[in-house]
């Protein structure tokens, strides 16, 4: 197959191109560096030192002898995401090329905007270059759990069956966002199951979990193939930033009291899972949803297992919650679709947690403290990014 992947240069984007390449399949990549940039704005960096996407690639040519093409440039730039769809001609494309960050949404209007312009521009020209160029190109896009919220009903896989009146209808799961990032994910929902209703085409939704980790198999095979890890309390994750603290010392930093829960997935998992949505597409006019995640815990029992496996002795201290989420609800949701094709899932394991803990020892002295404290508050609509 030949598959596209826009975002080729991020946390996910790069172990996916690779696990695809791995795979036999014939690879591109499509990136403008947008996330390295925010990076500059925000005086941070990745814990793990990363190589430029082009040294990555020739390094992953040296070791396999398989080739990735690259394309920089901007997925909002309809004329350059046409040129590149017309000249790689892929047959799937996989797009994690957004903002991907709730906080970065939420420092103020500007990043709001931008992050909402970003995100549904660039997935509106894809689609019009799929629907233009080859309608039977599988677009498999990532989306977000949080896109759902906390709804005091389980949740499906994207649809349900709903009566109202005597009447009966399968419509697309009801939303509530909490963050104007997860917002962006909801309108390229929407917009891409009406490009499957007007124009034929297909398309897989994956609604993902918080993800965890570093390595992969095919990153693991030279440091020069490392993917970015982040820790700073814009882009770092809940999982990520619970290990990177307990290594400096510093108290794990639960928002709220911790009773949140939410879905998440182990990168190995991440790419495991793309890997069988491109192998197994959506049917013509299918826009199709899965819950791209493996188990669901609260806040609070992250810290604990992340306590419990610290070599070192680890505390917790609850801050004040700079977002507007919901504590103590239901959260119970139906995640077997990717599970029927094939995924047998790593659960969050002293193994994994292990061998993060030693990766995040080699680069602590990367770390900035104070990129670590939260400053973006939700309950004002301007914040500093504070670093
Ligand atoms: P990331 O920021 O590391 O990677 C995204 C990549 O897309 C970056 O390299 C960035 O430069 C690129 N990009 C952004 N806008 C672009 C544009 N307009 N044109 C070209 N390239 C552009 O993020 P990630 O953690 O790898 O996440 C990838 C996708 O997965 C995102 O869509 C995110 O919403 C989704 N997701 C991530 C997580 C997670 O925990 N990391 C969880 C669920 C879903
Ligand atoms: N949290 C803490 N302490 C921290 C950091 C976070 O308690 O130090 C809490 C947050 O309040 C939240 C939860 O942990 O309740 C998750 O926060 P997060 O920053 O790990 O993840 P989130 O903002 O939800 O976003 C991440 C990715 C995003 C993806 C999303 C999946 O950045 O791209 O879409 O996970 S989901 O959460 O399922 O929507």
């Amino acid at each position: 197959m030949r598959i596209l992947v826009l975002g080729g240069d991020g946390y996910l984007g790069w172990p996916t191109a690779l696990h695809l390449s791995e795979a036999g399949h014939d690879l591109a990549v499509l990136d403008n560096f947008a996330r390295r940039g925010y990076d500059f704005e925000m005086g941070t960096s990745s814990l793990v030192p990363i190589e430029t996407l082009q040294s990555r690639i020739r390094v992953w040519h040296e070791l396999t002898g398989r080739e990735i093409g690259c394309y920089v440039g901007d997925l909002t730039d309809a004329d350059f995401t046409f040129h590149v769809v017309r000249e790689f001609l892929p047959d799937t494309i996989v797009h994690f090329a957004e903002q991907r960050a709730a906080p970065y949404s939420m420092v103020d209007r500007k990043h709001a905007v931008y992050t909402q312009v970003n995100n549904v521009v660039g997935t509106l020209n894809a689609l019009y270059a799929i629907a233009e160029i080859n309608p039977d190109i599988h677009l498999v896009k990532l989306g977000t759990m949080g896109a759902y919220g906390t709804p005091n009903i389980d949740i499906e896989e994207g649809w349900i069956e709903i009566e109202h009146k005597g009447r009966k209808d399968r419509v697309l799961y009801p939303k509530r966002p909490g963050s104007y990032y997860h917002l962006s994910k909801v309108h390229d929902s929407h917009n891409i199951e009406f490009a499957c209703r007007i124009w034929g085409i297909r398309a897989t939704d994956l609604n993902q979990g918080v993800v965890y980790g570093q390595q992969t198999p095919e990153t693991a095979r030279d440091e020069r193939l490392a993917t970015r890890y982040d820790y700073d309390a814009v882009f770092g994750t809940v999982l990520n930033r619970f290990v990177i603290q307990s290594v400096l010392g510093l108290p794990l930093s639960i928002y709220g009291n911790g009773s949140q829960v939410r879905g998440i997935i182990e990168i190995r998992d991440t790419v495991r899972c793309l890997q069988l949505a491109c192998e197994n597409a959506a049917d013509p006019g299918e826009f199709r949803v899965f819950n791209q995640m493996t188990q669901s815990m609260s806040i609070t029992q992250m810290a604990e297992t992340i306590a419990r496996v610290s070599p070192d002795k680890v505390t917790i201290e609850h801050l004040a919650n700079p977002r507007v989420e919901e504590e103590g609800h239901h959260y119970n949701v139906v995640h077997s679709g990717l599970v029927e094709l094939g995924l047998e899932p790593h659960l969050l394991s002293d193994t994994l947690i292990e061998s993060l803990f030693e990766i995040t020892k080699r680069y602590a002295y990367r770390v900035r403290p104070e990129a670590m404290i939260p400053t973006i508050d939700w309950r004002r609509s301007a914040s500093t990014i504070g670093l």
